[in-house]
């Protein structure tokens, strides 16, 4: 492909894409490699990786993503995986609490291996579906942007990609100028407008401050989330 052949590696980004099993990872893969939607689950075993090629107002990059299998975080065979990753998308399932309390930890194994100074990018994939009874909202800062879409419904798919090329590239009018055609899975009902309201509500309520000394705490990005009622 042109675009590839003249990308450099200093061009191509390591990114690891993380998340509990089950919450859409493979399958947000698929959409971006193929556009295909599939309504199985089958268990990522080790490691999956794709690379996007991606076209922006201000120059073309390669995001390599690595899917890490879900299952395995505890062991040592997956710390292997996150060497020289430069940033992370980590996702969870807007209708299912636990993965969403899953992030923090994600993230603590991201940050053990890699370091804190990458750019992380959190996600709430199946928008379609009834959220979890308490919603979760995260923290605003300048590492650690939030995003909501649907795999299935093929809604802001390019959401976590144009942020994470954001930060990336340090350019915060990045736009994507070249996306794919995605279209909803047949039968999926989706209200957008529904939607954007929740999404303003979302960022309405993130708080814009860190609480000082927050990161010296162990359960600090616990801390960081606000849970509603
Ligand atoms: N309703 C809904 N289902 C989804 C969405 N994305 C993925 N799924 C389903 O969630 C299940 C798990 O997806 P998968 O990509 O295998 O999860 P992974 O374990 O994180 O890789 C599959 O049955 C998918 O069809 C979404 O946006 N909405
Ligand atoms: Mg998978």
């Amino acid at each position: 492909m042109e675009l590839k052949a003249s990308l450099s590696s200093q061009d191509t980004h390591k990114c690891l894409l993380l998340g509990d099993s089950g919450v859409g990872k493979t399958t947000f893969l698929r959409r971006h490699a193929t556009g295909h939607f599939k309504d199985t689950h089958k268990l990522t075993k080790g490691v999956q990786v794709h690379t996007l090629l991606l076209q922006t107002n201000y120059q073309d990059l390669a995001l390599e993503l690595w899917e890490v299998a879900g299952d395995e975080r505890h062991g040592g065979l997956c710390d292997g995986y996150f060497f020289f990753a430069k940033c992370a998308i980590i996702m969870f399932d807007l209708s299912v609490e636990s993965t969403a309390l899953s992030v923090a930890r994600w993230l603590r194994s991201f940050e053990r291996i890699c370091g804190k100074q990458f750019p992380v990018i959190v996600c709430g994939n199946k928008a379609d579906l009834k959220r979890m009874p308490r919603q979760l909202c995260y923290r605003q800062q300048p590492s650690f942007d939030y995003c909501e879409l649907s795999a299935r419904a093929a809604w802001n798919l390019e959401a976590p990609l144009e942020l994470l090329s954001r930060q990336l590239l340090q350019r915060r009018s990045l736009k994507l100028i070249s996306q794919p055609i995605f279209k909803p899975k047949v039968g999926c009902s989706f209200n957008e407008d529904e939607m954007q309201q929740q999404m303003k509500v979302v960022h309405e309520i993130a708080l814009p401050e860190l609480i000082e000394d927050a990161d010296e705490s162990e359960e600090y990005y616990m801390e960081d989330t606000i849970i509603l009622n």
